[in-house]
């Protein structure tokens, strides 16, 4: 069971006043807050062990390259990975599925589909969308079916002309888990490459790639306790020794001739010029924080937070929320209207109340487009939320209901 009181002393920030009243932070999807631990561990790198990787000899050099690669091996171990071969530091979600999308490029051609889902977040959009473009492919997707993804139709556009398949685990605005593992399966029947963004599971529930048998998995370290800045691109070692570097310089060159250079081994190929040291480490040390508590245990914390809030939520008059009502197959994300007030009107109001959600498009317009609804309002969970949190936004929906009142 998880001690959230003892959790929330991990998080300075939590512990202030906003508009004269006690912060409730439910932005959680957008940005996670980060614990002690880990802004003391970016601290203590940068007081004692701070120097470029890869490159001296010297003893700085030497520790501040094993700090680098051991946070690498706990990434890997995190996420259940064969090799640190294929685990890439990145910028983040959104690098890395450009990433893999510069990979489709070097794959697709005319008469080629990409299949994605109409909830996907714009970075596992657009960056499809170029990689189509560019080669002549067909970006194609499935739709939603009762608020979550339509595994018939799924079932039905994926033929053998489908070479990617890219979905969101979670999903940012819907709220909904995907069946990844299932669809990997179906993927991998008619030849597909799976590509999983991962970035609202990862910080939730165990992820174990091996099990999920993805090719391609991506996620933010800022999502889940860690520093902004820094991500990571898990990717079968038979796809990343096909895939060419997308940046070239240092760091990831084993030798450069006046016209031509070769690659260093994986992972190094891919990680050119100084990597962000201090943001892998600080990532590690947000899953070692995480793992503490146990992945399961902030699985079923949320699930209960959720449990707890949905059916206060759906009580509400003129509240709409959006994504299947079935708590089974949802995560901490709650995505809402309240009659015809506009959605950055009520993430106003709730600020009043020291509740901070998100308002507006969630980088999802499509999702929004075939939804028929220009934004909403967004209430995300984190380990750190407790049921009095649950209960200060449904107070603070019911003020905000109250105030405006005879205007809808
Ligand atoms: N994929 C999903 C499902 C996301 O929710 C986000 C960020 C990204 C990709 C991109 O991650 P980044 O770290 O590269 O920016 N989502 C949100 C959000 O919902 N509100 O702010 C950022």
């Amino acid at each position: 069971m998880l001690d959230v009181e003892a959790i929330r002393k991990d998080f300075p920030i939590l512990d202030q006043i906003v508009n004269d009243e006690p912060l409730v932070y439910l932005d959680n999807a957008a940005t996670t807050q980060k614990p002690l631990t880990v802004l003391e561990t970016i601290n203590h790198y940068y007081e004692q062990d701070n120097a470029n990787v890869h490159r001296g000899v010297h003893t700085l050099a030497e520790r501040a390259t094993a700090s680098y690669e051991a946070a690498r091996e706990t990434i890997r171990k995190f996420i259940n990975a064969g090799s640190t071969k294929e685990v890439l530091f990145t910028r983040g979600t959104t690098t890395s599925l450009n990433w893999v999308a510069r990979f489709a490029e070097e794959v697709l051609t005319v008469g080629d589909q990409v299949l994605i889902s109409v909830m996907e977040h714009h970075s596992n959009i657009i960056p499809w969308q170029e990689a189509c473009r560019k080669t002549g492919a067909e970006l194609i997707y499935v739709y939603l079916k009762d608020g979550a993804l339509d595994m018939e139709d799924l079932r039905a556009k994926l033929t053998d002309k489908v070479k990617f398949v890219s979905v969101a685990h979670a999903s940012n605005v819907l709220g909904v888990v995907n069946p990844v593992k299932e669809i990997t399966q179906m993927a991998h029947e008619v030849g597909a490459i799976m590509v999983v963004d991962g970035a609202q599971s990862t910080p939730h529930m165990k992820i174990d790639v091996l099990d999920l048998d993805v090719d391609f998995f991506t996620f933010s370290g800022h999502k889940m306790a860690g520093p902004t800045g820094i991500g990571v691109l898990y990717g079968k070692e038979k796809y990343l020794e096909q895939m060419s570097p997308v940046e070239f310089g240092g760091e990831m060159i084993d030798f450069v001739y006046e016209q031509s250079a070769s690659w260093k081994e994986l992972p190094w190929k891919f990680e050119a010029g100084t990597p962000n040291m201090a943001g892998a480490i600080g990532l590690a040390a947000a899953v070692d924080y995480l793992e503490k508590i146990g992945m399961d245990a902030i699985e079923a914390y949320e699930q209960e937070l959720i449990e707890y809030v949905f059916p206060k939520l759906q009580a509400i008059e003129g509240l709409t929320i959006y994504g299947s009502p079935d708590l089974a197959q949802r995560s901490g994300v709650i995505a809402f209207n309240l009659a015809d007030l506009h959605p950055h009107d009520l993430a106003t109001a709730l600020d009043y109340e020291g509740v901070a959600v998100r308002a507006g498009h969630h980088c999802a317009q499509p999702l929004l487009q075939y939804l028929e609804v220009p934004a909403t309002a967004r209430a995300s969970f984190y380990i750190y939320n407790t049921k009095a949190d649950c209960d200060k936004l449904v107070d603070a929906l019911l003020k905000t209901k109250e105030f405006f009142n005879g205007t809808f």
